[in-house]
């Protein structure tokens, strides 16, 4: 059993991030780099192009590397400073295994000692409860290689049918609504389609703070006189710059979707012949709606109703258009609803597969859309294949030489792990590259299931929240010291390149697996010697799937900056081509392996489907006791838990400490001055943190950035509802109560950066 070691000094000074941090020493102009390496950002999924300057197998700076076509050597505040956490000394350098008689509650432990610890406690477990009783947890932070085979490693190693990963947290309802509706989980459409349309609308996305280099292809679209509509809670700095805000209550945009085809219909503003000729259910779509007057659509969503009805009008006169959305719109418990609705409105303008005329979910983690496509999901097989699917686990059981029977079917998703903890149905934990005591909702519950737990091991770079739970601690890889693919918000494939070794006993990702692997005996298809033929297996276990690679070569990526899927390696008669990848998806007359010519969506029909959609409120609606909505989401410099970010100095001092922001209204009636402390207390638990007191939020909602843990972490006041599709957890919307608030006792404790 792993309790969590106290918050000694003695932890802290050795894991920190309480202890000083780099401040940006190393930044140094005038230093000559022995060479320079073009790689990718280690943070968001804009996966922006840079050149890490590297000397005596030290990142001490950076280049801008201005022919990546995506960012054109632009970055954001964290991509200038992300080499500052190559040598960080707070770096993991070697193992670790619980010894409670030490005040860290940790001994540095020889690499080979603790590997096989981790092995003989998965085979204990195994042997004792059964496979199923020992579960994985991935990242999709993480290379598409190593998460293809961390999956492969629990069906084929572990043969544990419980695999899970970040991006449930993440992205799976705008994945799950995209495979409804169009059969397949990408961005329609490249990101040099923005600037070519007319209207933009943006649903739920911090663009200027969360992606920000979106914000110079909105702002070229604004030079081309496009009108853009902004919906969100808030004021966000990119709103500021937008033609129309909608200043939505969370939780209702399914609402605001079915006001707006509401009198798209009313006004026939539609394309009857794409909605006859590529889609099937409109009729239905638009009996749901039937009801959804201005009027309605305005109470439920607290939207003004000219406000509605401009919206509805420019999107619905609009040539060219470009429908975008993130976590706003998806952390919901109906977040496959509000993108499947967003969705209809896109269909019934016709404006898809065209130049200008496009649709995306704007993914998050740096590898967000790669780290879904090849396995780590409970219900997933590479190539975006099905589990459940007995062409699909035939094709991957024998790329992966098992037989069939062996795969274990679909598990489920990493908040119900750890509901299967509590019942005592799951003893053992592999937590790689996720830091869960940090970014799963309720929190409380999730530190008293990882000490619930039998045995736990992480494999991270610095010592998580999460990894203080942990019997074995793994030193991992950073993302400059190690070779692979990842796949951007578009659907670009591109090249992360090494720049240096990992230092002291740390490994590459995939060596630290296959170690695991060996010293279970269980090494057959473990034994891959470069993240290259990792790949070369994963283009053959993708092949034939929707997210098809098996066209993509590393070399491919280098030579066109990156490739986007999905890229066969023969045409529709299956002779083998040089295929050029798939920008935008859906184009007219378009292939794909599903429709076989038929039409250009990846259903058997080649059609798109539209939703009837009921709006439902979310799942804890505000009352007395709890008047106020709670939503909860990011800020520009800090990343996810904040396990990288909290430990780079300039990014700290940019924004310190979570604020809880909200309107002057709701301050004064509660007596609340900006900068107090402020209590945030929900049905779930509380914190107490300073307040920001601004215009630019709804009166009736607060809101709180998530990177902190202990005292600070959101997430001991959030929800953990799901989306009943998805899986995803409601962030975006909880009730809760203010109280103003003395110091707390955290405060005089901590530094500003824990
Ligand atoms: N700086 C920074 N950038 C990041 C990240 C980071 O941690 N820091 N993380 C990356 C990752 S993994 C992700 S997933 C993305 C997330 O990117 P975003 O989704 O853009 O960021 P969030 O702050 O989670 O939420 C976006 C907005 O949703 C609004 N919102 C809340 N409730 C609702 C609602 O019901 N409806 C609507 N329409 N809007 C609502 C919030 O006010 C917020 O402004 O960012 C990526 N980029
Ligand atoms: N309240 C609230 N909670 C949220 C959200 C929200 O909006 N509100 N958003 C959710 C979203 S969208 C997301 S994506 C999750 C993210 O939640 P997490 O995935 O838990 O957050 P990360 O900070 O990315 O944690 C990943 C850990 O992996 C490590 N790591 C990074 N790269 C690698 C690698 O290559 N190898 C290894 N071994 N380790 C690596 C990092 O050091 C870090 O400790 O949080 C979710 N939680
Ligand atoms: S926008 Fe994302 S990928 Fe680009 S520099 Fe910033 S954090 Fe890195
Ligand atoms: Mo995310």
């Amino acid at each position: 059993m792993a309790a969590e070691p106290p918050l000694t000094p003695e932890l802290l000074a050795k894991f920190g991030p309480l202890k000083s941090y780099p401040t940006g020493r190393r930044l140094d102009s005038s230093l000559d780099p022995d060479r320079l390496v073009k790689t990718h950002c280690c943070f968001c999924g804009q996966q922006c192009g840079i050149q890490l300057k590297v000397k005596d197998n030290e990142v001490v700076g950076f280049e801008p590397w201005e022919e990546f076509p995506f960012n054109k050597g632009m970055l954001c505040p964290k991509g200038v400073r992300r080499y500052l956490q190559g040598s960080h000394h707070d770096r993991l350098t070697s193992a670790y295994v619980r010894d409670p008689s030490r005040p860290e509650g940790f001994r540095a432990a020889p690499y080979d000692e603790a590997i096989r610890r981790v092995a003989s406690e998965i085979a204990r477990i195994q042997a004792k409860y059964g496979n199923d009783a020992f579960a994985v947890l991935g990242g999709a932070s993480m290379t598409t290689e190593k998460c293809y085979l961390l999956g492969k490693f629990a069906r084929v190693a572990l043969k544990t049918r419980h695999i899970d990963y970040n991006g449930r947290l993440c992205m799976v309802s705008a994945a799950a609504a995209n495979k409804k509706a169009f059969g397949i989980d990408r961005a329609a459409n490249p990101t040099s389609d923005i600037p070519l349309a007319e209207v933009i609308w943006i649903g739920g996305a911090n663009v200027a703070e969360c992606a920000p280099i979106t914000t110079s292809y909105i702002w070229q679209a604004r030079e081309n006189g496009a009108r853009i509509i902004n919906v969100d809670p808030r004021i966000t700095p990119l709103a500021r710059t937008c033609d129309l805000i909608l200043p939505i209550k969370p939780g209702r945009d399914a609402a605001l979707f079915a006001g707006v085809l509401h009198l798209m219909i009313e006004n026939d503003w539609l394309d009857h012949a794409f909605i006859r000729d590529h889609t099937v259910g409109f009729e239905k779509a638009a009996e749901a709606v039937r009801d959804w007057t201005p009027r309605k659509t305005a109470e439920v969503t607290g939207i003004a109703e000219r406000a509605i009805r401009q919206a509805a009008e420019w999107w619905g006169t609009a040539k060219t258009s470009y429908l975008m959305h993130a976590r706003g719109m998806e952390q919901h418990r109906s977040g496959v609803n509000n993108c499947l609705a967003s969705i209809d409105i896109v269909l019934a303008s016709g404006r898809i597969g065209r130049p200008g005329c496009g649709y995306s979910t704007i993914t998050g983690q740096g590898n967000g859309q790669g780290g879904r496509e090849h396995g780590q999901k409970c219900d997933q097989l590479p190539g975006g294949r099905d589990i459940e699917n007995p062409e699909h686990r035939r094709h991957v059981a024998a790329v992966w030489d098992i037989p069939e029977p062996e795969l274990p079917h679909a598990g489920v998703d990493c908040y119900e792990l750890f509901r299967k903890v509590e019942r005592g149905e799951i003893k053992g934990l592999l937590s790689w590259s996720f830091n869960p005591v940090v970014s799963l909702p309720d929190s409380a519950f999730i530190k008293r299931m990882l000490q619930k737990l039998e045995f736990v091991a992480n494999v991270d770079f610095f010592m998580s929240e999460t990894a203080r739970f942990a019997d074995v601690v793994l030193p991992g890889s950073q993302h400059e010291e190690d070779e692979g693919t990842v796949c951007s918000t578009e659907g670009r494939v591109i090249k992360i390149n090494q720049a240096v070794t990992p230092p002291g006993d740390a490994k590459q990702d995939w060596r630290i697996l296959q170690d695991i692997a060996k010293a279970m005996g269980r090494e057959r298809g473990f034994t891959f010697a470069s993240s290259r033929d990792i790949f070369e297996e994963l283009r053959r276990a993708s092949q034939g799937g929707v997210a098809d690679y098996s066209g993509i070569t590393y070399e491919k990526i280098e030579a066109r900056m990156g490739v986007f899927w999905p890229c066969p390696s023969t045409d529709p008669e299956g002779t083998p081509v040089d295929h050029p990848g798939t920008p935008r998806l859906f184009e007219p007359g378009s292939w794909n392996p599903v429709a076989r010519g038929a039409g250009p969506f990846y259903f058997l029909d080649g059609k798109a489907r539209f939703h009837a959609i009921t709006y439902e409120p979310p799942t804890e609606d505000t009352d007395d006791e709890y008047p106020v909505i709670l939503t909860t989401g990011r800020v520009v410099s800090m990343f996810l838990s904040g396990n990288q970010t909290r430990r780079i100095g300039p990014l700290v001092d940019q924004y310190p400490e979570p604020l809880v922001e909200l309107h002057p209204v709701l301050a004064g009636k509660h007596g609340i001055a900006d900068g107090d402390w402020v209590t945030v207390e929900s049905r779930r638990g509380s914190l107490t943190v300073r307040c920001q007191v601004v215009t630019t939020i709804r009166p009736d909602v607060v809101f709180v950035p998530y990177h902190w843990g202990g005292d600070r972490s959101v997430n001991l006041v959030t929800i953990a509802a799901q989306d009943p599709v998805s899986k995803i957890p409601e962030y975006k919307v909880c009730a809760v109560r203010l109280r103003k608030s003395g110091e707390p006792e955290y405060a005089r404790r901590l530094q500003p950066n824990q």
